[in-house]
């Protein structure tokens, strides 16, 4: 199949600005484009931003817009047979499998599933809730609980919103200690800092230092100051000794900080335990380098604490983010200039209301009584409540923009899931591991081919600015955008809906009328009236003049005034943390089993979670789906470089070539994410010819973080063998 624009006469070819939605560094563009076909994708050098900068991923979009494979039609199941349908047939049949599950198990048995994407393409943030909320189910999942739950359970505690993550300015910071982050790979995540290796480059050279902590040696710890090896999961132990240091050699000094911190006692007691001596041994850095690099930072005349994936997805995840927190505000570093800040970006939808401050453990699940934040439950436990029988148990699944059974813990369970669930609707363009367990998929047209706003990522970035961006090319006839499935997936299940609560109030039907009105504004509409109402520092007219991005200039202090106005404080110490650290003290006073080897993430910067991988130019070139193992670990086992291994942990098995090498702490391994498109059933040519294999077929669905539910990727307990 070709795309039908391809064999137009030549036209004009026409130069278009367009942005990158790939990562969070969201990357201006420039496109130049023939007859509705991309000829080239470049960095925009007007981006005030990204400044021109580009990884591989975005020439990647030009792929993803052609691939073959890309679904363009909704698409029925029947029986092992998948048939194009209509968008009303497929939305009527959408309507009323989930209508009819509801009607059998009761609302809590359809159950959603929001992947990552979900938050990069802004049609999903503007309508998605509207179809979403009227499911009214309690059993809501996505890929946050496998990703920065535990920063937003930490922001709630500490500042009283889950959206308050101060990002670190790292154009104007002095010291950044990078800890489970590999920027120069993901660029950057709580944190949309294109060009992060320039920035990083920039300061050095102002006499700044960067100091990572990370068990393998990654691009970014290659070009740090320092680089430690830490022991995976050890990190909560290490954060503690950095907060006693400071305590106990009186370096705190939290400057503006001063009248707002509760609880600074409680804490220096509840520390006690955990000198540097103490957690030396456990963590793999001695107790000099620990102490050291907390009187630098303490002493610094700006500095920042930053921790992503490595140190959210571990078993003391909320410890950790909790932990960074606390050292930044220890030190004064919290809202002030090169620590860390609070965007204020063009549409703040926090200020506007529009993104709810939180709510933690108001209801916990069904099976394994994980508590709810913010009305989701932890993906960790998604096939468990399907496939345990009872009151409430999931009969039927929404997933959209994700790929669960690729990127959550025991990805094998949930397969087994799907594929007993009484009705699935996927809505994505692909035919993947996930939403080949569909009886409907809904494809939405891709990225090019709609509008952008980020609607999230202006809130996590290290300036100020705001980009709108129209399409790059037109969709096909027909094509209904994420925004446009919802609004429909809203209108006719409200409909349906009508019929099954009937007997309840009027205020309902209300609520149903106001949503259909919003409904049917596009985003760009919602946007223009957003800027307005919340008279905003530009118009929709100068987005629309400026598709380059407008500079609203540097990130400034903002917290500190915020929570002195409402007369609130911060209580360094929260309840649960307190008997979370209890927790912690015996397991970091055991030694580690040194035989035992533990696995970790990793990500390259041409792959981009589970669904880039049917680009050619992408995954060509070396193998990428390969274990990392340092050549001590290697030698004990008789194994060497190139060879075929067997990885095997409690939940599975999976085979995989070996990689041996330096650049990784000795009893640890490392393997990518997304991987393992060899299951039957999906339509990926490409990826399919590249399958590699999933580390989520390793990882453990009931290794998660206890406060938060989210999954614990770091330090799976691994054996590895000879194929
Ligand atoms: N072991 C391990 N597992 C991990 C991680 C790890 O580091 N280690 N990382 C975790 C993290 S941080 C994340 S965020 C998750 C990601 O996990 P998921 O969000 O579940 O999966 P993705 O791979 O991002 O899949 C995105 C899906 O959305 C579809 N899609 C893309 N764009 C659009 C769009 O505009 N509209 C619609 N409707 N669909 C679209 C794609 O076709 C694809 O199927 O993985 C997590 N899993
Ligand atoms: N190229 C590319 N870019 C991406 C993505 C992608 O898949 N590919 N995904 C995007 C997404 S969804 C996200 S959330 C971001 C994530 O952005 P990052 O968090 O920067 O991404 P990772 O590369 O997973 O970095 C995690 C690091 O933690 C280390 N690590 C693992 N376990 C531990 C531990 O216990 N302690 C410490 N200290 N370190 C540990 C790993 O070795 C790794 O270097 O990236 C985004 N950008
Ligand atoms: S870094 Fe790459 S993937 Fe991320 S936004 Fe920029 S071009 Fe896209
Ligand atoms: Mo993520």
């Amino acid at each position: 199949m070709t795309s039908p624009t391809s064999t137009a006469p030549s036209g004009p070819i026409e130069t278009r600005q367009g942005a990158c939605n790939l990562c969070e560094a969201i990357c201006g563009l420039t496109f130049q484009v023939q007859n509705n076909r991309i000829l080239s994708v470049k960095g925009n050098d007007a981006d005030p931003l990204s400044r021109g900068h580009i990884c591989p991923k975005a020439v990647a979009l030009k792929d993803l817009h052609e691939d073959p494979n890309r679904l363009k039609q909704p698409m029925r199941r029947v029986g092992d047979r998948w048939e194009t349908i209509g968008w009303d047939q497929a939305f009527d049949l959408v309507v009323e499998g989930l209508a009819k599950v509801r009607e059998q198990h009761g609302t809590n048995a359809v159950a959603v599933y929001q992947g990552n994407p979900s938050i990069h393409n802004w049609g999903n943030v503007t309508h998605g809730h509207l179809f979403f909320s009227q499911l009214k189910t309690r059993s809501r999942f996505s890929a946050t609980s496998v990703d920065q739950l535990p920063h937003h359970l930490a922001a709630l505690w500490l500042y009283g919103h889950q959206f308050k993550l101060p990002i670190p300015d790292i154009d104007r910071t002095q010291y950044m200690v990078a800890l489970g982050a590999n920027p120069l790979a993901s660029n950057g995540s709580l944190m949309t800092a294109p060009d992060v290796r320039a920035r990083f480059k920039a300061l050095r050279e102002r006499g700044g230092k960067l100091v990572v902590l990370d068990p393998r040696v990654t691009e970014t710890a290659a070009i740090a100051d320092e680089h430690h090896r830490i022991v995976p999961g050890s990190d909560a132990a290490w954060l503690l000794s950095i907060i006693h240091t400071l305590l106990d050699e009186k370096l705190a000094q939290p400057r503006q900080w001063e009248p707002l911190l509760q609880g600074v006692d409680a804490l220096r007691e509840a520390v006690r335990p955990y000198s540097a001596e103490a957690t030396a041994a456990f963590t793999g850095i001695d107790a000099a380098t620990t102490r050291r690099l907390a009187r630098e930072f303490a002493q610094a005349s700006s500095g920042v604490v930053y921790g992503r994936m490595g140190v959210s997805t571990q078993e003391h995840g909320t410890l950790c983010q909790w932990a960074i927190q606390v050292i930044n505000l220890l030190t004064g570093n919290v809202d002030r200039e090169g620590g860390a800040l609070l965007t204020t970006p063009a549409l703040n939808l926090i200020q506007m209301g529009l993104m709810g401050k939180g709510h933690y453990d108001v209801w916990r699940t069904r099976v394994r009584q994980a508590p709810e934040f913010s009305g989701e439950l932890p993906v960790s436990v998604m096939a468990e409540e399907m496939l345990t029988p009872g009151k409430g148990q999931i009969r039927a699944l929404v997933t959209s923009c994700g790929n669960p059974v690729l990127s959550t813990p025991n990805g094998a369970q949930l397969d087994r899931a799907l594929s007993q669930l009484d009705f699935v609707v996927s809505i994505d363009f692909y035919l993947n591991e996930t939403s080949r367990h569909a009886d409907v998929i809904l494809p939405p047209t891709c990225f090019v081919e709609h509008d952008h706003y980020d609607l999230v990522f202006l809130h996590l970035a290290i300036r100020n600015v705001a980009r709108y961006n129209g399409p790059i090319v037109e969709p096909e006839a027909g094509a209904l955008h994420d925004w446009q499935i919802y609004s429909e997936l809203a209108r006719r299940y409200a409909r349906r809906a009508w019929a099954l609560e009937k007997s309840r109030a009027w205020a309902r039907v209300k609520g149903l009328a106001g949503r259909s009105i919003m409904a049917r504004l596009s985003p760009q509409r919602l946007l223009a009236i957003g800027l307005k109402r919340s008279k905003a520092p530009v118009t929709m007219g100068q987005l629309l003049a400026n598709p380059q991005g407008i500079d609203l200039g540097p990130l400034k202090p903002s917290l500190v005034a915020d929570l002195s106005r409402k007369k609130k404080t911060v209580q360094v110490l929260p309840a649960p943390i307190q008997r979370e650290l209890h927790r912690l003290v015996p397991t970091f006073s055991t030694t580690t089993d040194a035989e035992q080897l533990k696995l970790i993430g990793r990500r390259d910067v041409r792959s981009n979670n589970s669904w880039m991988h049917n680009s050619a130019r992408l995954v060509s070139g070396k193998n990428r789906c390969v274990l990392w193992m340092h050549p001590q670990d290697a030698n004990q086992r008789g194994l060497r470089d190139g060879q075929t291994v067997a990885v095997q942990s409690r939940v599975g098995q999976i085979v995989v070539p070996l990689h041996v090498t330096e650049h990784i702490r000795s009893g640890v391994v490392s393997l990518p994410h997304g991987w393992g498109h060899d299951r039957p059933g999906i339509q990926l040519d490409v990826a399919q010819a590249h399958a590699g294999a999933s580390i989520n077929d390793l990882t453990d669905d009931r290794a998660i973080d206890a406060l938060s539910g989210n999954a614990a990727f770091s330090a799976v307990p691994v054996e590895v063998k000879a194929a």
